[in-house]
């Protein structure tokens, strides 16, 4: 089924002046975050019971109706979108996790951003080979049988695109949080240590680099270090629990914890070892920054610290005075999320959220800020500081850093602008 980016908004043209863009001293006096009180949020008196509902009526489906499960009825919105015109063609395309729809820190399989270059490989997993050659003592070739033969871990991560709101580096672009940060999951990966893998073959002692390669039509390939490969780098082949999803690299994927997603390489068939990078396009002219002095960035492989806040966001409208529970996400490449501050007046007052759920490194952190709303216009921010003490930078910040030819690795701040209505949009303070 065909979905219409509906609530998208395309680029305005002018981001760097005109409505969208905020003077930081301009809203006076705004909500601030307050105590609760619990009267307010339960209104409605309990009615006098008058009436009884079909679904108290009649038998429902029984269990052979359903044999794989699907979300509620009532939940058909909650899908991955896309932007047609992002992209000149459907098979190397992305589409974005719906953010503002989810809760937690683990992303459903059926709601994972895709991003491919040469569309959804299916392959029968008894077809499936991985080989490893190169500087190996033993170059071998395994099947998927082999590999679930080598003791396994379990492991949650993020994965995020270096393209994630590649959109916004030269202002407020797409209105929602589905699009300019919908580009990342975080699952549960069952799979084998890479390191146990390549112990098997016995890398030489000059190699230093590794191309993993994938089956797909994009043949997608990197260069990982090898010391990042014996680190925390898996072979996974399931998912929350289940076999990945083919639109994830079925039958087997590469798992590179912090790094940027396109190292992440989907249908594995084939790792090189080498003793030095190969400079594939993926990591010269594609997934590179280029800065302001014509140089580019050689290598940008970990995904900082980054925070968003799902709710409310423009998919998802303020819709009560009164109390109300701000959600967002925060992550960060280089470790654990330690603290999360929360603003809703532009920056002028942070407030600490509250992280709810496990705090494991690599991994979506969920967090929290209960507040209270007297309708009043809003300016929300989030900012993530990870164990490393790497604070998350405004966007300007990243902008004098690096200029404004870059797609790639924006973690900047991301503003929502709420207004009296409860609507909101993408804005940036300045
Ligand atoms: N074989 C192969 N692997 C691939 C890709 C691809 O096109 N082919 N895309 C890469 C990119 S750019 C990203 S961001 C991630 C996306 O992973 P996902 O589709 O599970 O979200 O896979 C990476 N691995
Ligand atoms: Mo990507």
């Amino acid at each position: 089924m065909k979905k219409e980016p509906r609530d998208i908004r395309p680029a305005d043209g002018q981001s760097d002046n005109g409505r969208r863009r905020f003077l930081k001293g301009g809203l006076a006096a705004l909500g601030g975050v307050a105590a609760t009180s619990v009267a307010a949020r339960a209104a409605t008196p309990a009615p006098e019971i008058t009436e009884v509902q079909e679904w108290n009526q009649f038998l429902g489906d029984g269990v052979a109706a359903r044999p794989y499960g699907m979300p509620s009825q009532f939940e058909k919105h909650v899908v991955r979108r896309d932007v047609e015109w992002l992209t000149a063609s459907r098979e190397s395309s992305v589409n974005f996790t719906p953010l503002h729809d989810l809760d937690g820190i683990i992303t459903p399989n059926g709601l994972c951003f895709e991003r491919h270059h040469g569309g959804i490989a299916e392959i029968p997993p008894e077809k499936h080979r991985l080989m490893i050659n190169g500087l190996v003592d033993r170059e071998l070739v395994f099947t998927m049988d082999d590999l679930k033969r080598f003791p396994r871990v379990n492991r949650i991560f993020f994965l995020e695109c270096a393209a994630n709101s590649g959109m916004e580096w030269r202002g407020a672009q797409l209105n929602g949080c589905q699009f300019t940060h919908g580009m990342v999951h975080c699952v549960q990966y069952t799979g084998v240590l890479l390191k146990t893998v390549l112990e098997e073959c016995g890398v030489k002692t000059n190699a230093k680099w590794l191309m993993p390669e994938g089956a797909d039509a994009s043949g997608m390939n990197r260069s990982v270090p090898l010391e990042k490969a014996l680190d925390d780098c898996m072979l996974a082949f399931s998912m929350n629990g289940e076999a990945l999803r083919p639109e994830q690299g079925y039958p087997l994927r590469l798992v590179v914890p912090g790094w940027e997603g396109n190292m992440w390489v989907k249908w594995l068939r084939r790792i090189e070892v080498g003793d030095q990078p190969w400079h594939t396009r993926e990591e010269t002219s594609k997934y590179t920054d280029l800065l302001e002095n014509g140089k580019s960035r050689r290598f940008t492989w970990v995904m900082d610290a980054k925070s968003v806040v799902t709710n409310p966001s423009p998919q998802a409208p303020l819709r009560f005075k009164g109390p109300n529970v701000l959600s967002g996400l925060a992550w960060s490449g280089r470790g654990a999320i330690k603290r999360v501050d929360v603003t809703l007046d532009g920056g002028k007052n942070w407030v600490t959220a509250d992280i709810q759920g496990p705090v494991l490194p690599k991994s979506l952190t969920r967090f929290y800020v209960n507040f209270e709303w007297d309708g009043k216009p809003l300016l929300i921010q989030s900012r993530a500081i990870d164990d490393t003490g790497y604070v998350q930078p405004t966007k300007n910040e990243l902008r004098a850093a690096r200029g404004t030819n870059s797609i790639y690795h924006n973690n900047g701040i991301q503003t929502w602008h709420v207004r009296e209505n409860g609507e909101v949009e993408n804005v940036e303070v300045s």
